[in-house]
C-alpha cells in the first residue's frame, strides 16, 4: 500500500535540531553490546560539567576570576584562575557519579586515584585547553578521552588502566566555548554536535553524523616557530603558501580543530629544535581529537606515526600533531618523508 503523501515516514526525519543531548544519549545506548548506561550516565556528568564551566567562562571579565593564579602547573605553564575551578569542576562531576575509578588531568601531576573499584571508566582531561587565550576573550575548549578500565573491577587501579593506547577509547570529545558553547562526541560510531542553548540550559544536536571534508585551504600552525622546524615542513609551509591557502591558528587547539573539521584543513604543533616532542599532550589532548578525527573522515599523525597507535609511556607525554582533512595531513606528511630520505 502507498504510504499517503502527508504521512512522513518516520526514518526520514532523522535527527532534527530539537533533539536534546540527554534523549540523543539514550538513544544510542543500545548501541553498545552489554552497555549498562554507565557510559551514558558518565557522558551526562561531563555535559552538566560542561554547562557550570561554561557558566563561569560567561562569567569571566565581570567576576575577576579570569588571569593567572599565580601556580604552576605540571607543564611549568602558569595556571589561570579558569583551569583551576575548570578542573574542580570536572573531577567533582566525574568522582560523584560511581562509573569513573581515575582520572588524568592536565592540572594534576600524578593519576587522581578516585578510591571506586567498582568504577568501570577511565577519563583522561584536559578541563581547559587555550588557556592563555582567556584574559583576551578567546575561544578555549575542554577536551576528553574516556577508556575502560584493563584490570578488573572490585580492584585498585594498575598502570595498564591509565596508560592506554588511542584505539582503545570508548568515547572522547571536546568543548569549544566559543561565539556560542558546543559538545563534539564520538563513542566510535561516527561524530555528533550539539549546540548549547542557555536560556533553555540543554545541548540540542545541530551538527549530526559531522564528515569532515576530503581536503581544504587552511592551514593553521604557529610560524612563529618556522626557523626550528624541519626542512620537509617548512617546504610544507612554502607549499601551502604558493597554493595561497589561508592561515589560520587561535592557539587554542579546539577552536582551531573544529574550524578544520568544518571547512576542510590541517592543523599542525610539530616537533621543533626547542621542543623536540611538540607540545600537545598526547593523553589528553591528541588521542581525543584523533578519535574524533578519525570518526568524522580525518587523519591525525604525528609526522610518521598514526596517533591512535601510540604506547602513551607518561600520563604528561607529548607529540607533535598532524590533524586534519585526509589529502592535506597526506600531502604534509609525504613532504616530511621526502626530507627524510633525503637527508
Ligand atoms: P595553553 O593551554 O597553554 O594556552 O596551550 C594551548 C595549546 O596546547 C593548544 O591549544 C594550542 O594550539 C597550542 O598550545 C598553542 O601553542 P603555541 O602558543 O606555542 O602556538
Amino acid at each position: 500500500m502507498k504510504t499517503k503523501p502527508y504521512v512522513r515516514d518516520k526514518s526520514a526525519l532523522g535527527y532534527s535540531v530539537g533533539v536534546t543531548l540527554d534523549r540523543f544519549i539514550k538513544s544510542k545506548q543500545d548501541d553498545f553490546p552489554f552497555a549498562s548506561g554507565e557510559l551514558s550516565q558518565l557522558l551526562r556528568d561531563i555535559a552538566l560539567a560542561t554547562k557550570i564551566v561554561n557558566r563561569e567562562i560567561n562569567r569571566a571579565g565581570l567576576s575577576n576570576i579570569g588571569g593567572a593564579f599565580g601556580q604552576t602547573n605540571v607543564q611549568g605553564e602558569e595556571q589561570q584562575n579558569l583551569d583551576v575551578i575548570a578542573n574542580i569542576r570536572f573531577t567533582r562531576a566525574l568522582s560523584k557519579g560511581g562509573e569513573v575509578c581515575a582520572i588524568v588531568s592536565e592540572e594534576d601531576d600524578e593519576v587522581i586515584d578516585l578510591q571506586n573499584q567498582s568504577g568501570k571508566y577511565v577519563v583522561a582531561i584536559d578541563p581547559l585547553d587555550g588557556s592563555s587565550n582567556i584574559d583576551v576573550n578567546i575561544s578555549i575548549g575542554t577536551i576528553f578521552s574516556i577508556y575502560r578500565r584493563v584490570s578488573p573491577v572490585g580492584h585498585p587501579i594498575q598502570p595498564e588502566d591509565i596508560l592506554q593506547k588511542g584505539l582503545d577509547q570508548v568515547a572522547a570529545g571536546y568543548v569549544l566555548f566559543g561565539s556560542s558553547t558546543m559538545l563534539v562526541y564520538t563513542t566510535g560510531n561516527g561524530v555528533n554536535g550539539f549546540t548549547y542553548e542557555p536560556s533553555l540550559g540543554e545541548f540540542f544536536l545541530s551538527h549530526p553524523n559531522m564528515c569532515a571534508p576530503k581536503t581544504g585551504t587552511i592551514y593553521s600552525i604557529n610560524e612563529g616557530m618556522t626557523n626550528q622546524m624541519d626542512e620537509g615542513l617548512k617546504n610544507y609551509i612554502q607549499y601551502c603558501k604558493e597554493k595561497a591557502y589561508s592561515a589560520r591558528y587561535i592557539g587554542s587547539l579546539v577552536a582551531d580543530f573544529h574550524r578544520n573539521l568544518l571547512k576542510g584543513g590541517i592543523y599542525i604543533y610539530p616537533a621543533t629544535q626547542n621542543t623536540p616532542n611538540g607540545k600537545i599532550r598526547l593523553m589528553y589532548e591528541a588521542n581525543a581529537l584523533a578519535f574524533i578525527a578519525e570518526q568524522a573522515g580525518a587523519v591525525a599523525i604525528d609526522g610518521t606515526r598514526r596517533i591512535l597507535e601510540i604506547q602513551p609511556e607518561s600520563l604528561h607525554q607529548r607529540t607533535p600533531l598532524y590533524l586534519g582533512s585526509e589529502e592535506m595531513v597526506s600531502m604534509a606528511e609525504s613532504f616530511i618523508k621526502e626530507k627524510v630520505l633525503n637527508s
